[in-house]
């Protein structure tokens, strides 16, 4: 009965155009419960933005929802490439390190523009929200909203501060909740808290995800609640989200998928993930990106991918092709090979570091020297497209000789994939909440407990911009020149730069870890 009064609009809020997977999985869930509940997906990602506070109140007078499902997927944007606000690693970098004045003052620049479209999204974003409420109280004075998605599962704490009293703050998957939430249920047991009535609890970002099995989402359901579906359907190039698991079992002490997902990995099974592919794939959708934290989190999860890639052969799908994150330490020959008949020609591998001391130091649970005879079984499995290799410098005790080590790794893995197809996509880390190296900048006092971690403020941002000195200088003099050189190749170039200053060592050396080397910090910190 209950059911039948609820109306739920899901609005995903301004984002870069990336298939708004949340959303469509959580009104799919939704239905599966409450077949009868009206729903509406209202997507900001496909509308320009100065239409967004029109639309967004056209999509309100016309559905009139009781219940309005905020998506909000990213906020904090630091990154090697040009992001909304411009280019924000360089803007920073040539802002805190650069020593010719004008380079320095165009950074300040760079800065400031990336300041305010930063705070103009927050804000204009916590606004959408006011405003969309407000809204729907003209109609439904019961009207109620709930905010999730990735950015509030990382700064849950901050963003209620700014929301109207009532406004229900998720952390991770919202699915339990909005189930609890249609049925008018009390929510004390769910990951979330409300503005204004309850305060998070602590750790509550550290509490289990509810243990949900995922079916193949229904498309055709989706397409009757999403008139705007079709906006991603058009673009051929799209690479649109499926899920095929969930929760990554590492450590890595500055990630936080880990805490928002879960360490408990949980498979959705692999027919419901094609039986998923194949509705896509019938509309005429040929590239797929698995959303996976990690598409083989451990090598005990290495059955589950054989099973869904065959099941992708046996059912047919032979010119698709689709991306993921990959732990390429965690690979076989058949899955290898089984990648490539599938038609994987994208991944990403997140090492950060090739020196085998410091992904030990990072918590990373990497061996090295199995992801290079790994690479080498794609390889030979005949991979040959791009594999783009994460990198962050300076994390944690890096020295001379670990950038010479990643140097040596990074030539070897060139050597296996050809130069043109290793891609350095060198980031620096955002430091998040909740971390491992969140802890470690406590203990070292480099920041104070109470800090605002969604600060851009330059005297926080240059802590949470992890670059420590004294090394944070000298890779901020690398980076200018690495732009200055060739910024459309921005990796490579600071790897050449890198190179010709320190030198490559032997590979052997970027492999071994001599264990009486101990892992101070992070292991006081752990
Ligand atoms: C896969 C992924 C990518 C892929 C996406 C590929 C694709 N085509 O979809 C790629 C590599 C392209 C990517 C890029 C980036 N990403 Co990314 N990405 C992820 C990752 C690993 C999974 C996201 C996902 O799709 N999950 C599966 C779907 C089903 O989950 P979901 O959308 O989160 O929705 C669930 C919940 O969030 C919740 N939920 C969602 N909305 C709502 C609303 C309500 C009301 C409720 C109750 C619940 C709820 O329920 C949903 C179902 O369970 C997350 C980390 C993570 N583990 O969550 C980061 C993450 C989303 N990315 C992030 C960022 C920052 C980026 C970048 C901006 C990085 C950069 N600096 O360049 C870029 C660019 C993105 C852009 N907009 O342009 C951040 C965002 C938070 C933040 N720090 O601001 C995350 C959380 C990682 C992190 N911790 O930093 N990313
Ligand atoms: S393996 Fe990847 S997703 Fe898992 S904790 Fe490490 S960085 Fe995070």
């Amino acid at each position: 009965m209950e059911s039948r009064e609820n109306r739920v609009l899901y609005v995903r809020l301004p984002c870069n155009p990336i298939f708004p997977i949340g959303v469509v999985y959580l009104s799919d869930h939704v239905h599966k419960l409450f077949p009868d509940v009206e729903q509406r997906i209202f997507d900001l990602g496909a509308v320009p933005p100065l239409d967004f506070a029109k639309a967004l109140d056209a999509s309100i007078d016309e559905f009139k929802p009781t219940l309005l499902v905020f998506s909000w997927r990213d906020i904090q944007i630091y990154a090697p490439v040009g992001g909304r606000g411009g280019n924000p690693l360089q803007n920073a970098f040539e802002f805190y390190y650069a020593k010719n004045l004008l380079i320095k003052f165009r950074g300040a620049l760079g800065g400031l523009r990336l300041a305010a479209s930063y705070y103009t999204e927050l804000w204009r974003n916590l606004g959408l929200i006011k405003r969309g409420l407000k809204r729907a109280r003209k109609y439904r004075p019961e009207a109620r909203a709930v905010v999730g998605g990735g950015a509030v599962s990382v700064f849950y704490e901050q963003l209620g501060r700014s929301l109207p009293a009532g406004t229900v703050v998720s952390v991770g998957e919202g699915e339990a909740l909005l189930e609890k939430l249609i049925k008018g249920e009390d929510l004390a047991e769910e990951r979330c808290y409300v503005v204004g009535e309850t305060v998070p609890r602590a750790r509550l970002i550290h509490e289990k995800p509810a243990n949900i099995e995922k079916t193949a989402c229904n498309y055709n359901y989706i397409e009757t609640i999403w008139p705007e579906f079709s906006y991603y359907l058009q673009d051929m190039d799209f690479y649109v989200g499926v899920q095929t698991k969930r929760g990554c079992p590492h450590n890595c002490c500055y990630c936080i998928y880990t805490v928002i997902e879960g360490k408990q990995v949980r498979i959705n099974p692999a027919d419901e993930v094609v039986a998923e592919i194949r509705q896509l794939y019938d509309r005429g959708i040929r590239n797929f990106w698995f959303t996976d934290a990690q598409f083989i989190p451990a090598r005990k999860f290495i059955d589950d991918a054989v099973e869904l890639l065959q099941k992708i052969i046996a059912a047919g799908m032979d010119d698709i092709h689709w991306a993921a994150y990959i732990r390429a330490d965690n690979l076989t020959p058949e899955l290898c090979d089984l990648m490539v008949k599938t038609g994987m020609n994208y991944f990403e591998i997140g090492i950060t570091s090739g020196s085998q001391e410091l992904v030990r130091k990072m918590r990373m649970g990497y061996n090295l020297r199995v992801v290079l005879e790994n690479c080498r079984d794609l390889k030979a499995a005949g991979y040959n497209d791009v594999v783009s290799v994460n990198y962050s410098f300076n994390v944690i005790d890096e020295t001379f000789e670990t950038i010479r080590q990643t140097i040596a790794y990074h030539r070897e893995l060139e050597r296996i994939f050809g130069a043109d197809k290793v891609e350095p996509a060198i980031f620096f880390i955002g430091l998040q909440p909740h971390t491992i190296l969140e802890e470690y900048a406590f203990k070292k006092d480099i920041l104070q407990p109470g800090y605002d971690p969604m600060s851009l403020m330059p005297w926080t941002a240059r802590k949470l911009l992890w670059n420590p000195e004294p090394l944070g200088s000298f890779f901020g003099q690398i980076c200018l020149e690495a732009w200055q050189r060739n910024s459309n190749d921005f990796g490579r170039e600071v790897m050449a730069i890198l190179e010709e200053k320190l030198g490559c060592s032997d590979l052997e050396e970027a492999l071994s870890a001599p264990v009486e080397i101990k892992d101070k910090q992070l292991a006081a910190v752990n």
